[in-house]
């Protein structure tokens, strides 16, 4: 009987009705977490019907299951992946011997802050994404947009879950500690940059979710690697989510192409209440260089020291021959004093940037599918015809590691500040590029129809058609 019931309360594969002392201290966290979704998740909506996806369980066919729900009845729970038997360390110091199921003493507070960071980025998308409902282009975006923001606090919950069960009181108030801090709070903010930036409309939403959440992609694959199994075993099943994030933000891109390259066809853009190539690219150029800053410090004895311990890996560890790292090297364009030159880096404290360096080819693919479609387009103007996306150098606009407090611009060239200050507003949204996006933002909330500067998706969710009512409003 009592199992149904915390089933029901907190879905789990982690048999949390055999574990009081976690049962307790989830039940304490749950009615905060309730008041932290209701002051600060998403605005409005609350009480609406929502088409969303909830994991019920880690099995690969079965794990979504689809409904209309209002979202504080979500049932967030807990999933790990299946432990697997005989597990060995693939990385590190420790290769080979067999995984942890607890907390390695030694390693106990680096274990505890990359959980600390991990956990901290959820619940900041949420705040940060909360007034958008207001403003969305379709229910099919709404719906989409109210699906990533229930699952990054399921994120929460699974980050939540690993401190209150294996880190004791300073686990549960870390755990406490992820409701207080708040994003763009000067006093308390969220941990890590990109994570205290506003995202005010869709433009800034479907490069956070092509971008930022693609960061956690990455990170999530190097935790998934980590020898401490419980954290490789939650990061593994949070990436099943985290696709469909990343998918509503490299498609919501490719929509506003799509639809742009329509309206060059007859017209100036902007005339047209359009998003031009120009300022698309200015957001892009914002968020791809702040979810670059998200892997950190390009020479970092912090990632060599995660990676030693073997407690975060590479992306696909096994794609890799020598798992020990201790001789290899990275050549790396570094400064000195204010000169870019070439060294080569010991590979162990380049590990960010190696993950990084994956991290960007997966941003190019998809810079290359948006290109195709304005190809594809055919769009007759001149203009159009020559406009193309781009990622900017990794050093532009950089504010950490190496590149941070030195002027460059998008191929990586060295600037003066009198040189970045006559041209930055050509580079990055300018306080007039803001307002005119805001101009656009309307909401359109009836079923079928969509906003003027975005073309529908190419199907639905779940084999749905477009028109569908995804949310009842
Ligand atoms: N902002 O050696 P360094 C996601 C700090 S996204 C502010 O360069 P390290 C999601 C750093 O903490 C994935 N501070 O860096 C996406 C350190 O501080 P201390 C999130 C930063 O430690 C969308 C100092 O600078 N997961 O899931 O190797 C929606 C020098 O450190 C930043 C993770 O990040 C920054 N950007 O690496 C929802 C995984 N970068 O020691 C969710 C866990 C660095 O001087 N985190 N600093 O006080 C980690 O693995 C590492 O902490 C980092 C940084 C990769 C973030
Ligand atoms: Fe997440
Ligand atoms: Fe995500």
């Amino acid at each position: 009987m009592s199992t149904d019931v915390d089933q029901d309360k907190i879905p789990n594969n982690v048999n949390l009705s055999g574990d009081k002392r976690l049962q307790r201290a989830l039940e304490q966290w749950l009615p905060n977490y309730l008041d932290w979704w209701k002051a600060v998740g998403p605005d409005g909506f609350q009480g609406k019907d929502v088409y969303l996806r909830t994991a019920i369980s880690v099995d690969t066919d079965g794990w979504a299951h689809f409904g209309h729900v209002k979202m504080p009845d979500y049932r967030w729970g807990i999933f790990l992946q299946p432990q697997e038997a005989d597990k060995k360390i693939g990385f590190g110091d420790f290769i080979g011997q067999p995984v942890w199921n607890e907390v390695p003493g030694e390693f106990r507070n680096m274990l505890r802050r990359i959980i600390v960071t991990q956990g901290d980025t959820e619940p900041a998308s949420v705040e940060q994404q909360r007034l958008l409902g207001h403003t969305a282009p379709s229910l099919y975006d709404l719906r989409n947009l109210f699906q990533v923001n229930v699952e990054e606090g399921r994120h929460l919950w699974a980050m939540v879950y690993l401190l209150q069960s294996y880190f004791g009181k300073d686990g549960r108030e870390e755990a406490d500690g992820l409701l207080e801090r708040r994003s763009g709070d000067p006093d308390k903010p969220r941990i890590l940059g990109a994570f205290n930036q506003p995202v005010q409309n869709w433009l800034d939403f479907f490069l956070f979710t092509m971008f930022t959440d693609r960061d956690g992609k990455y990170q999530l694959f190097a935790l998934s690697e980590s020898g401490f199994d419980p954290l490789a075993r939650t990061t593994k099943f949070m990436l099943t989510e985290e696709a469909h994030h990343m998918f509503v933000g490299e498609t919501g891109i490719d929509r506003i192409v799509a639809r742009t390259c329509q309206l060059m066809k007859t017209g100036d853009v902007r005339l047209q209440g359009g998003i031009d190539i120009p300022m698309l690219q200015k957001y892009l150029n914002l968020w791809f260089s702040l979810s670059e800053d998200l892997f950190g410090g390009e020479i970092s004895s912090n990632a060599a020291d995660f990676f030693a311990a073997g407690l975060k890996g590479r992306y696909k560890e096994a794609q890799y021959e020598d798992h020990k790292v201790l001789e290899g090297m990275y050549p790396m364009t570094v400064l000195d004093n204010g000169r870019l030159v070439d060294k080569e880096i010991p590979l162990r404290t380049a590990m960010n940037e190696v993950l990084r360096d994956n991290y960007v080819e997966d941003c190019q693919r998809a810079v290359n599918k948006w290109n195709r479609t304005i190809e594809g387009s055919g769009s007759g103007s001149a203009s159009g015809a020559s406009e193309r996306l781009r990622l900017p150098h990794r050093r532009f606009h950089r504010q950490q590691g190496i590149y941070a407090g030195h002027l460059f611009d998008p191929e990586g060239k060295p600037l003066i500040q009198s040189e970045w200050d006559a041209q930055k507003d050509a580079w990055l949204p300018s306080a007039a590029d803001v307002a005119y996006v805001e101009t656009l933002m309307h909401p359109v909330l009836e079923r079928g129809k969509i906003a003027n500067w975005i073309a529908p998706p190419s199907k639905g969710i779940n084999g749905q058609p477009f028109d569908f009512e995804y949310v009842r409003v």
